[in-house]
């Protein structure tokens, strides 16, 4: 019903507040969007919404988050790119304290269904150690050898969601997240995950005119992106499912890292020298999503061409960029350049085409 009241976690985040803004478009009046940042750390901020700016590993928090809910989408939890989360195995896991509070909270207030955003990171390493691997299936990821702290925090709380649903009749719904990008995403500080930070450091290269790109690991790594708008609509036909167990919600357009890079340079109309870092996180060798079960139920897999959502996450990323530089910070990996004049950095934008 458009008049229940909507609980959505870790609402200042990326995800979570595209989901937000979805939700006020199909019309729910009444959403309490929820994060543990300070509201001018939020991603998206909507008045429209209850915001409440709360911890949520505690559990009388998840009480008074999720009192009077109908539904909760519980995306809350610390993570990032491989550069977060291969650095804070102990922290990620904690995210373990958020899932068990809100689910407890969930069944006392009689929540009626629960979304909880799990992720690739559950996989079984050993079906990703090749870049060519194929998809992963659902089941790929028992026997269980998943991602170090996040990963494995990931599938413990899928299965703490499916015992709910079990013994206490909570209706829970759990999806795999495969690599989300797009606008609002964190694209630099450390969290950010590839997409984004490919984008700022070609715009980086162009705004300093130093023609060269880090890449970490050697590029041959694969992986798939989906674009924001395709989560999104895949939460909302999953989330009133019948899919009781987790399902992959992911692209299947496989990549290498240097094609991610070689899009991102077209889409920027520029040609950089690759420095490779062999050093820095790189994560699994290969991964992919395998759709067939999410076709199976929904008849829908995501399906936005990873170059159609990184002109527009890399244009997205531009402005942020240029309205920085206007607020006089500092260009980010751009060591000792004093701040620089805007005006002679950012030529006007071309009145066409996908940004600079
Ligand atoms: N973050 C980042 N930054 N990754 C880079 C960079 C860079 O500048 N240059 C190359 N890469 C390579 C990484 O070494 C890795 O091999 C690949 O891109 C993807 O890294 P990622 O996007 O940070 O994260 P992963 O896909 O390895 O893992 C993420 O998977 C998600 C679910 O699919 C996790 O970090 C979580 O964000 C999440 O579980």
């Amino acid at each position: 019903m458009k008049s229940d009241l909507v609980l959505v976690t870790g609402a200042g985040g990326f995800i979570g507040g595209h989901l937000v803004a979805d939700l006020r478009r199909q019309g729910y009046r009444f959403i309490r969007a929820v994060d543990i940042k300070p509201f001018e750390d939020w991603c998206q901020i909507f008045s429209g919404a209850e915001n409440l700016s709360l911890d949520l590993n505690l559990r009388e928090n998840c009480l008074r988050a999720a009192r009077g809910a109908r539904q909760v989408y519980n995306l809350a939890a610390n993570m990032g790119g491989m550069g977060f989360i291969e650095n804070n195995k102990a922290l990620c896991m904690l995210s373990v304290l958020i899932n068990t509070h809100m689910l407890q909270a969930a069944l006392e207030c009689g929540v009626e269904r629960y979304f909880y955003s799990s992720s690739a990171c559950v996989y079984n390493a050993e079906k990703q150690k090749r870049p060519d691997c194929p998809g992963l299936k659902e089941e790929d990821a028992y026997p269980a050898m998943a991602e170090d702290g996040y990963g494995w925090e990931k599938l413990f709380s899928e299965r703490m969601c499916r015992h709910f649903r079990e013994d206490f009749g909570l209706q829970t719904r759990v999806a795999r997240f495969h690599n989300v990008y797009g606008p609002f995403g964190t694209w630099d500080g450390g969290r950010e995950k590839a997409p984004a930070a490919i984008c700022r450091k070609v715009i980086e290269a162009k705004a300093s005119g130093r023609l060269e790109i880090e890449i970490w690991g050697t590029g041959e790594r694969t992986r798939s992106f989906m674009y924001v708008d395709d989560c999104i609509t895949g939460i909302g036909k999953i989330m009133p499912s019948a899919i009781l167990e987790p399902v992959n919600l992911g692209s299947n357009e496989l990549v290498t890292i240097n094609q991610l890079v070689s899009i991102v340079e077209e889409i920027a109309g520029v040609r950089l020298k690759r420095i490779y870092n062999p050093a820095a996180p790189q994560g699994v060798t290969g991964r992919n999503s395998d759709n067939t079960l999410l076709r199976r139920h929904l008849n829908w897999e995501p399906g936005i061409p990873l170059r159609e959502g990184l002109a527009k996450t890399y244009a997205w990323i531009y402005d942020e960029f240029a309205k920085r530089q206007r607020l006089g910070a500092p260009l980010i990996a751009l060591g000792s350049r004093s701040r620089c004049d805007t005006q002679s950095l950012w030529p006007a934008a071309p009145a066409s085409g996908s940004g600079p």
